[in-house]
């Protein structure tokens, strides 16, 4: 009786030992991280012509600038500047100079 105890419990208590530390190790596991893509710039067609006619520029997922051709001829014509997301100043150009004629503070 007391060998097949000690035999019963040479197998089992390894077996016991390596189970939990199984267990502790899967506990252990470091959870999934979120893999986050933060775009920098994004650029788009509004008018569907093959030419870029907006961009969107941000920092860590924040949008700080917008570039856009208003009126589809090539040319970016207003600038809007973000500061934590949200619109403090725009410049346009009205007359198709190629300068801003006008500033707009938000
Ligand atoms: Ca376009
Ligand atoms: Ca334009």
């Amino acid at each position: 009786m007391k060998k097949s105890f000690l035999i019963l419990f040479s197998i089992s208590f390894p077996l016991f030992v390596a189970l939990t530390y199984l267990t502790y190790a899967v506990e252990q596991k470091e959870p999934e991280q979120t893999i986050k893509f933060l775009p920098t710039t994004i650029e788009a067609d509004r008018n569907y012509d093959g030419k870029v006619d907006r961009r969107e520029y941000y920092e860590a997922g924040v949008i700080t600038k917008t570039e856009t051709d208003t009126d589809f001829d090539g040319i970016f014509d207003e600038t809007v500047y973000f500061k934590a997301g949200k619109p403090v100043k725009a410049e346009k150009d009205t007359n198709r100079d190629g300068k801003p004629d006008t500033w707009i503070t938000y």
